[in-house]
């Protein structure tokens, strides 16, 4: 493999906002990433650091709450039926959950809950649904993650005599359904703080509001549904900030012994292990997942029964279910993943496809989208999934950062059936034979509005630190800016050593582990998955890493330790060289007697002579043997001192091998491809080149 080209982003630090905390007392790489995250002001840090259930906002200060809250007693009081209209995915299961244990143990409702089957009925609240609940004589329907553009449906329960409360997060239309109340943060008149609630935030704000209306209600027992708010929470891919931060917060500390049997069965089957931290990383990549599971095979209900039950047996049922079913969308999902790749290898030609269109018969739709995510991921580029039945292909796409395949889609519109989504992600259904086309107009479009570097993957860092100031401390003042997630990432950092003990780790042998050293500090460093570049890189040569930190603790010791993402020789390094080499290039251009000056004037301690060319063949065969034939100019450089003139040494060496045509190479600063022509037997003193730069 080949050091993937990345480029690093580092964020701008605004110095004047950084003015604000002059006074505050925390180290200033502490301040830095604070002031990354928009906190600058006193009250907001200390609310950002110790996120507190005291903080939340007054759940009345959501439109139409009052009205809810009044009406949902009156149906306690008269006994009336109540049901709660859910989604299928986390956010709608958990929302579900929540309101039905508040409803049914805090406040001895009559409730049940619906859940419309993703393949059958689809998203959102649908007449025949309604229809159904009006027969099992319910009066009062509360949606919870849904509903927000429900106008026609709302009239059409009023005509069954159902009474509709919607609380929903989702972008509000022109129109807003004319249901009895109609809480959502979105809403335009609604003056709520913080509109990025996920559907289970709402849902949150309900029963806090009706808790503090029931005097018979103690407060305190809202807050242990926490554990199932923040699940929702997290999957909807909500911004962890403000009330969101508080959610998770406070979950993550109580969910590792949560009270809830349904979500305990499912972090075991998620293989939680007891002593370990929550975060946002395994609800998102290990909880989800298996409560999507349940939608998926087109019984939702199945998670709400899971986070409801009582009995322990129960739970870890239908928890060893949704694992099985988790399994299975994953092999389905690995199938097409791996003939969606056999079909790009086969047929796409990467150096001209900027956007990867691939179809076929086979596919299953509900995976696709996570299949052409995994694709854009693994090619750096957008890519456009299909499934075809029946002469129609349905698919999904995805997109990378900078470029949005909903505007390419859009310009060619007349192609497809429909069409809809956003900058990163879309779905669309176009007839069979329209693909080809579509594949065409696309790459001609991106070809026309990406810009060079659109297609190279990007890194992200919130600030260079020098090595000396890694320490425990340090460390554990950044935890204090946990849970990570969307909204309030990892905080990433650059920095800069000599390498230390580089090898390669892991029952694969696929991790690297080095320590960096600078002079008067060694730190460790783990990459995982990083192992390839054990051949890029030597022992003392001057680097850089982009890593997040943590701490290492084994056998009672506690050790810095940094998690780097990657890693590329010093710029300074690099940019150095670079300007040297256009310089050597021009002075080639001027004429070979101009070179022999810049030799000499620059007191090489070795040099060029026939043996030197002799060593430098042979070690270009070694790494041939070892079909290494793309290196770094540094790691040709025995000794580790590494320096621009002995990088231009092997430059000229190589142009002698090219001049008489038994080497092929590509610059591709730090690094050269190369490939040595066979079979030809040379003199070096056939090359002008040699002679001209050859010891005096
Ligand atoms: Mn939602």
């Amino acid at each position: 493999m080949i050091p993937k080209k990345t480029i690093w982003n580092l964020r701008k630090q605004d110095t004047n906002s950084m003015l604000d905390l002059a006074e505050y007392p925390l180290p200033d790489p502490i301040k830095t990433l604070l002031s990354n995250r928009g906190l600058t002001r006193k009250e907001d840090i200390d609310k950002f650091l110790n996120p507190k259930i005291s903080d939340f906002y007054d759940p009345y200060l959501l439109k139409d709450m009052e009205i809810a809250v009044d009406r949902i007693q009156k149906s306690i009081k008269e006994q009336e039926k109540i049901c709660i209209y859910g989604d299928y995915d986390v956010d709608g299961i958990t929302s579900t959950s929540t309101l039905y244990l508040f409803l049914k143990h805090e406040m001895g409702a009559d409730v049940q809950y619906y859940i419309p089957d993703r393949l059958e009925e689809g998203y959102g609240i649908n007449k025949e649904a309604l229809k159904s609940l009006a027969e099992r004589d319910i009066k009062l329907v509360i949606t919870v993650d849904t509903g927000i553009t429900a106008c026609d449906e709302v009239i059409y329960g009023k005509t069954l005599g159902l009474d509709m409360i919607i609380t929903d997060h989702h972008e509000c239309q022109e129109q807003i359904p004319d249901a009895i109340a109609v809480i959502d943060p979105k809403r335009k008149d609604c003056s709520y703080p913080f509109d990025m609630l996920a559907g289970v935030g709402v849902t949150f704000k309900l029963i806090h509001a009706l808790a503090l209306k029931n005097s018979h209600i103690k407060l305190d027992c809202i807050w242990k549904y926490l554990d199932i708010v923040a699940v929702g929470t997290v999957a909807d891919i909500v911004p962890l900030i403000d009330e969101n931060r508080i959610i998770t917060y406070q979950a993550f500390r109580n969910i590792p012994n949560t009270w809830n049997v349904g979500l305990k069965a499912l972090l075991k089957v998620s293989g939680f292990k007891e002593d370990s931290k929550m975060t946002a990383g395994f609800i998102g990549f290990r909880i989800g997942p298996r409560l999507n599971a349940s939608g998926r095979m087109g019984d939702a209900k199945r998670g709400v029964e899971l986070f409801t039950t009582e009995s322990e047996e129960t739970a870890i049922e239908i928890a060893e279910d949704l694992d099985r079913e988790n399994v299975n969308r994953q092999e389905v999902e690995q199938t097409i993943y791996n003939e969606a790749v056999e079909l790009i290898e086969k047929q796409a030609n990467l150096d001209e496809e900027k956007i990867l269109v691939v179809a076929s018969h086979n596919w299953h739709h509900g995976v696709i989208g996570i299949v052409a995510s995994k694709i854009t991921e693994r090619y750096y580029r957008p890519s456009i999934l299909l499934c075809i039945e029946d002469g129609v292909a349905t698919g999904s796409a995805r997109s990378v950062e900078g470029f949005s395949i909903f505007n390419a889609l859009q310009a060619s519109k007349d192609l497809m059936n429909k069409f809809g989504g956003h900058e990163m992600a879309a779905g669309l259904s176009i007839n069979e034979d329209k693909i080809q086309v579509l594949k065409e107009q696309l790459n001609t479009y991106a070809s026309g509005t990406m810009n060079e570097d659109t297609l190279i993957p990007k890194l992200k860092a919130d600030m260079a630190l020098e090595l000396e100031t890694i320490d425990l401390n340090l460390i554990e003042m950044i935890g204090q800016l946990e849970p990570y997630g969307m909204g309030n990432p990892e905080p990433q950092f650059m920095v800069k050593g000599h390498i230390q003990d580089l090898k390669v780790i892991g029952q694969n042998q696929s991790h690297l582990k080095m320590n960096l050293k600078s002079t008067y500090k060694t730190v460790e460093g783990i990459g995982f998955n990083l192992a390839y570049f054990n051949s890029y890189f030597n022992k003392d040569h001057f680097i850089e890493v982009l890593c997040s930190l943590s701490i290492n603790e084994w056998n009672g010791m506690k050790k810095p330790q940094m998690m780097i993402k990657d890693l590329r020789y010093e710029g300074i390094a690099v940019n150095h060289l670079k300007e040297y080499l256009s310089h050597y290039s021009k002075i080639k251009d001027e004429g070979y007697n101009k070179l022999k000056e810049l030799f000499f004037t620059n007191e090489i301690e070795e040099q060029l002579n026939h043996r030197s060319f002799e060593t430098f063949y042979r070690q270009l065969r070694h790494f041939e043997k070892l079909q290494r034939t793309y290196v770094s100019l540094f790691q040709l450089i025995d000794d580790g001192q590494i320096s621009v003139i002995k990088c231009l040494r092997i430059l000229v060496m190589l142009d002698v091998f090219k001049e008489l045509e038994i080497v092929e190479y590509e610059l591709d600063l730090p690094y050269f491809s190369f490939q040595l022509i066979k079979d030809k037997k040379v003199k070096l003193s056939d090359s002008l080149l040699f002679e001209s730069v050859k010891e005096a």
